[in-house]
């Protein structure tokens, strides 16, 4: 079966062919319609926050101070819990979202250099307002970084990611760049949180999905080490977007999987059990740990397009979308080559006047010089260099989730960062 009429066309063999023989960046392959999407990458960020109540639900549990220190520790272990539960909460978003409401995996929109997509989530009861600030910080290459706050909740999930990729017979190989950085200022905690690696597959029939492979990673500020490997359909295990997740009490510890505290197993688009111990928990003897298909996403809340500024991704990109929404191949192109353009008569009007772009409301900070002083960051002292430390993670610009001394454990080490007060001084709340 074809997952699109369109695919018998022959364009989407040319398009297969064009893939090939590509040149690392995907976002400039010229792809048939059908498979295009009118929304832009910008805008994916939301996908961090679609379960609002469990971004914040570490921070409702008892404190340190509310338990007795006889169980201070077993309060910490029930926060990595929640925090992983958050994060496997995410995926179904973040990877399957498309193929729910357009039918397949689509290639999205690349956004402008300073582009932006704002919104909130307004969440009744403890959980309160969640707003997101998403802005392409780069063009070339594509980089979006992304802060996620829970005012009433004090916490700030900040990060950013980008992308590599590479081709092999039947799918694209897809490796992230960034990490995510959640903090719960009341509990003084903060969870660093490495992307996995992913492949696209259904190429052939028209149809693409992805799927997650390798590790990622969730290091809490207290210690706590979540490990969640990846597998899918292939010969080894039956089902599609499976996991299992271990947390530790700590990084050293967990070189030995029986030193788990609890095991994660199940699909992180489906349902997953939680058991004590290194084993491997079973869907009949184990307790529900989560059901993505029981927890609707909510999604955030968007100003009117007539509202938004011309640098918002829905205003900025609505001609483009709506010719991708009529199939309208010519219109695309042209509406497309528009942005295109005005961005390129941009740069070179900065070239001219020696007056250099400037992201909005994030930094770049470089943490090859730990003595260097920044007054852009939410914590002081920065955790980020504690918790590669403590998760024995690179610093450096590497592939998400690549170790010390790993082959990619070297180069610049500059990572995106949000600046709150940029974001006040735009007449932004929290
Ligand atoms: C960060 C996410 C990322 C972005 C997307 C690879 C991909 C662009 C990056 C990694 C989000 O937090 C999570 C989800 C999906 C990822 C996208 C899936 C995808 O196919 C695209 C790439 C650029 C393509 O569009 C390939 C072209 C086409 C053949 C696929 C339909």
């Amino acid at each position: 079966t074809t997952g699109s009429s369109s695919a018998n066309s022959g364009s989407w063999t040319s398009f297969l062919k064009s893939i090939a023989s590509f040149n690392g960046d995907l976002s400039s392959l010229t792809a048939p319609p059908f498979i295009l999407s009118p929304t832009s990458l910008v805008e994916y960020s939301q996908y961090w926050a679609e379960h609002p109540d469990l971004l914040v639900a570490a921070n409702q549990l008892p404190t340190p101070e509310q338990a007795s220190s006889s169980t201070a520790e077993a309060m910490a272990l029930k926060r990595a819990i929640a925090v992983t539960k958050w994060f496997i909460s995410t995926l179904k978003s973040q990877y399957c979202s498309r193929n729910e409401s357009m039918g397949s995996e689509k290639k999205p929109l690349n956004p402008f250099l300073g582009e932006v997509f704002v919104g909130k989530w307004e969440t009744g009861g403890d959980v309160g307002e969640t707003i997101l600030a998403s802005e392409q910080v780069s063009h070339h290459p594509p980089v979006t970084a992304y802060a996620v706050a829970n005012g009433k909740n004090n916490v700030v999930l900040q990060g950013y990611n980008g992308i590599t990729s590479s081709i092999s017979t039947t799918s694209i190989n897809i490796k992230q760049y960034g990490h995510a950085l959640l903090n719960y200022q009341d509990l003084k905690e903060t969870y660093l949180v490495t992307l996995p690696p992913l492949h696209i597959e259904g190429l052939i029939t028209a149809a693409p999905f992805v799927e997650l492979e390798g590790t990622s990673y969730i290091q809490a500020s207290n210690g706590f080490y979540t490990v969640i490997e990846y597998s899918g359909r292939g010969w080894v295990s039956g089902k599609k977007n499976t996991f299992k997740a271990r947390i530790f009490r700590d990084q050293l510890s967990s070189a030995n999987k029986e030193n788990a505290s609890v095991t994660i197993s199940g699909q992180w688009s489906g349902k997953s059990y939680i058991g004590k111990g290194g084993s491997t928990p079973h869907s009949k003897s184990s307790e529900l740990f989560y059901d993505a298909n029981a927890q609707p996403s909510e999604h955030l809340i968007v100003k009117p397009i007539e509202e938004q500024e011309p640098t918002e991704s829905r205003r900025a990109w609505e001609k483009v979308a709506e010719a991708i929404r009529k199939s309208d191949y010519n219109l695309i192109h042209e509406e497309k080559s528009k942005i295109e353009n005005e961005q390129r008569e941009l740069r070179k009007k900065e070239r001219e006047t020696g007056h250099q772009w400037h992201t909005r409301w994030f930094d770049q900070k470089d943490y090859s010089n730990p003595e260097g002083k920044t007054d852009t960051n939410l914590e002081t002292p920065d955790p980020f260099t504690n918790l590669t430390n403590l998760a024995n993670l690179s610093i450096h610009n590497a592939p998400s989730g690549s170790l010390k001394k790993s082959k990619y454990d070297h180069g610049e080490s500059k990572h995106w960062r949000f600046n709150l007060d940029k974001w006040k001084q735009d007449g932004m709340k929290i």
